[in-house]
Formats: C-alpha cells, structure tokens, sequence
C-alpha cells in the first residue's frame, strides 16, 4: 500500500487529494497545525481514513517528525499563506510559511531519505500568482515569472527551491503552476465563493447585496477536484518536472456574477452588487490564462468540469448550505 504525506489537508485541495488518494489505496497522513486546531474535526468528518500528524511548516523538526512518522513515498506540499489580500499585510508570515516552509518542506524530505533521494517523490503548489504581471498570453511553463503580490513572491521562492532540490539532489521533485480552482469547499474569503454564497442568502432573502473590488479582472477558473488528479499524475512520471495546470479559458468576476445569478432567477444584478475600493489590490493581477498543453501530452490530464458548471455546482451547494443553516 503507497503511503503519501499531505501539508494543508485541513485546506481546500488537501480534502479532495486526501479522498483521491485514499479511493486509490494509500495511506494517507495527513499534516495540521497548532494547537487543538478546529479544522482538524473538519478532516476527520469528510475524509475519516486521514491520518493525522502535528506540525507546522515554520518548525523543521515537527516536519522531520511527520516524516518518520508518515514514512511516505508522496509528499505533497498543499500547506501556506494562500489569501494573495492578506500578504500584503502580513508579508513576512507569508513569505516564512508559503517561502520557506518549502525550503522545510525539502529539507526534512531530503534528510529523512538518507541515501536514496529519488526514493520520496515530492509535490510543490506553485501557483499561476507568480505569472502576475504577464509577459506573454497565454501563460506556460516557460513564461517569465512577474509576481504582484507578496504570496506571488514567495510562490516564486517555493517553486525555484523545487527545481534547485531536483537538479542539486535528483530527488523525484515537480511543480505544478496551477491556474485559480474553486470549489463548494473553497474558503468563503476567496471571490468564487464569497459570490455563490451571497448568491444563496440573496435569494433566499438573507442578505441584501454584496460587496466586491474589482470585477474586470480574469481568471482561469476550474474545479479543484480535477486539479488534484494532475497532482497525483506528476508523481507517477518517471521524472519530477514542471507543469502549468489550468483550463485554457479566462472568463471575468462578471461572466461569473451572470451565470450564479442567473442560477438563481436574477437576469440584472447591477442594484446587488457595490464596488468598494477596500477590496483593490494594491497590484493587480489582470488576466490570467493558462497553456496545459505539457499537462495534457504528458500526463494525458484534461479538465472534466466546465466553467458554467463550476458556478452552478458553487451555487447550488450554497443554497443547500443556507436552507440548512436557516432551518436550525
Ligand atoms: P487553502 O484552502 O488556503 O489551504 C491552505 C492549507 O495550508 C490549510 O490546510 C492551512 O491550515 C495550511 N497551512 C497554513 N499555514 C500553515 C503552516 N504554518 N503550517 C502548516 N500548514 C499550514 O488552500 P488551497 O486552495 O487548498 O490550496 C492548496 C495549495 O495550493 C496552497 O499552497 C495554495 O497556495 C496553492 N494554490 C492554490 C490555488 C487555488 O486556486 N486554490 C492555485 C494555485 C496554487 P489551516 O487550516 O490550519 O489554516
Ligand atoms: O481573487 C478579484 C481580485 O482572492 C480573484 C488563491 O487560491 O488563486 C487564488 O488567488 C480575483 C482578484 O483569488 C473581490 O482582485 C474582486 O483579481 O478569489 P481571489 P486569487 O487572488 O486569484 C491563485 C492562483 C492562488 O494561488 C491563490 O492561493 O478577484 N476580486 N472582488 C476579489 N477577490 C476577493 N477575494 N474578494 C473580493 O471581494
């Protein structure tokens, strides 16, 4: 039976990996931090066979005790700062935990490996936030990096270190550039769902209207349980590599805004939506889009669920959260 080691399984992508893998026979271990952590209940309702292990990606010795613990063939590293709002106001906490707690990350894999560093094959979140202020449209694994946040900086940080840790050691290291992946289980912080879920309270009369920043910019929007299948096919290459992981179609915070209130009888949704400048971005990332073709060739990836379907599955899953919660 495979074993793998999952940081950030509390988060969005480490529950559908934890319940992708599991469904394939791993043992799966999964890392959570601090002190009676209220998202562990969370892991241990909607994926039960999770194990789970104390540590913290800022502490290199809690990682190394994860390790023997875990003793994994597959390390994915979910685990950081991932609210791109939120690092410009904690830039240095980001960069400690999404920067160098993948340099902990590696190490503690290197030297819990010993002499064999091809033995632990390792998975490393990049993100298409290091793209930020494009260079070339679309975006692929040879476009040069230009990130506009700190989390974009120190994704940057993360992703070189992976590279350096495969060429240095030959450790079975990969990046996956993975474009924005949303899901009912992303945070509510996030644009998709902060809309699906006013969306929701909107039509069921809960809430009046929602608050948003800039609604032209673009992303390339897919569903987070197909991008954790592409994590998983990295690992199963014969070698680490780089892959950028995305849909290849961009669509606006508007095209997004129709479709969920259309979901919902709502045609014109110009009186419920306010613009307000506290949700700017000190930098913007403008338009984001991604080149898969790698991804697709290699390891015969493709995305199974479309836009239109992503934000209707977002909407309908709030509604019934809603309709739960106003039913207690
Ligand atoms: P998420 O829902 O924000 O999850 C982040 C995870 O990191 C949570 O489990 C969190 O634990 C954990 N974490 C935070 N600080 C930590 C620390 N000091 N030590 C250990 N764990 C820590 O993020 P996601 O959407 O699942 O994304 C997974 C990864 O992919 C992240 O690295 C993200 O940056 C990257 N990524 C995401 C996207 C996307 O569109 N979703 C795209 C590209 C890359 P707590 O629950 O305890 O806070
Ligand atoms: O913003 C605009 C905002 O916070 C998307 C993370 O998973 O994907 C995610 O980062 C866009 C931005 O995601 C609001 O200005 C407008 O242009 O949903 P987001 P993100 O910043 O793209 C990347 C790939 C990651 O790696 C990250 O970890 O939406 N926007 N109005 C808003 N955004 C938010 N959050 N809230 C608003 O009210």
């Amino acid at each position: 039976m495979p074993r793998a080691l999952i940081t950030g399984v509390t988060g969005q992508d480490g529950l559908y990996l934890a319940e992708l893998l599991l469904g394939k026979g791993y043992e799966v271990f999964g890392l959570v931090r601090g002190q009676n952590n209220p998202k562990r209940e969370l892991v241990e309702q909607q994926v039960p066979g999770v194990q789970i292990v104390t540590g913290d990606l800022t502490d290199l010795s809690s990682l190394m005790r994860a390790m023997t613990t875990a003793a994994p063939d597959e390390v994915y590293n979910l685990g950081a700062i991932s609210f791109v709002a939120y690092s410009w106001e904690n830039a240095r906490l980001t960069s400690e935990v999404t920067g160098l707690g993948v340099l902990n990350m590696l190490e503690a894999t290197r030297l819990y490996s010993g002499d064999d560093l091809s033995r632990v094959r390792f998975y490393q979140a990049s993100s298409s936030e290091m793209f930020g202020k494009v260079q070339q449209v679309p975006q692929s694994e040879a476009t040069l990096l230009w990130p506009r946040s700190p989390y974009g900086v120190a994704k940057v940080y993360g992703h070189y270190m992976t590279i350096n840790y495969r060429e240095s050691y030959g450790m079975h290291a990969s990046s996956g550039i993975l474009f924005n992946h949303e899901s009912p289980r992303r945070g509510p912080e996030f644009v998709t769902r902060k809309i699906s879920r006013a969306v929701a309270r909107i039509s069921l009369g809960l809430q009046d209207s929602i608050s948003l920043g800039n609604l032209d910019a673009k992303r390339d929007w897919g569903f987070a349980g197909d991008y954790v299948d592409a994590m998983w096919r990295m690992l199963q290459a014969p070698a680490g590599d780089d892959y950028v992981v995305a849909t290849g179609e961009t669509h606006s915070i508007r095209e997004y805004l129709d479709i969920a209130f259309a979901r919902v009888g709502i045609d014109d949704w110009s009186d419920l939506v306010v613009v307000d400048p506290r949700f700017f971005r000190p930098a913007e990332v403008d338009l984001l889009i991604g080149d898969a073709t790698k991804a697709r060739t290699e390891l015969g990836w493709e995305p199974q669920v479309s836009f239109p379907e992503l934000v209707t599955m977002m909407v309908d899953a709030d509604l019934d959260e809603q309709r739960a919660l106003a039913g207690r």
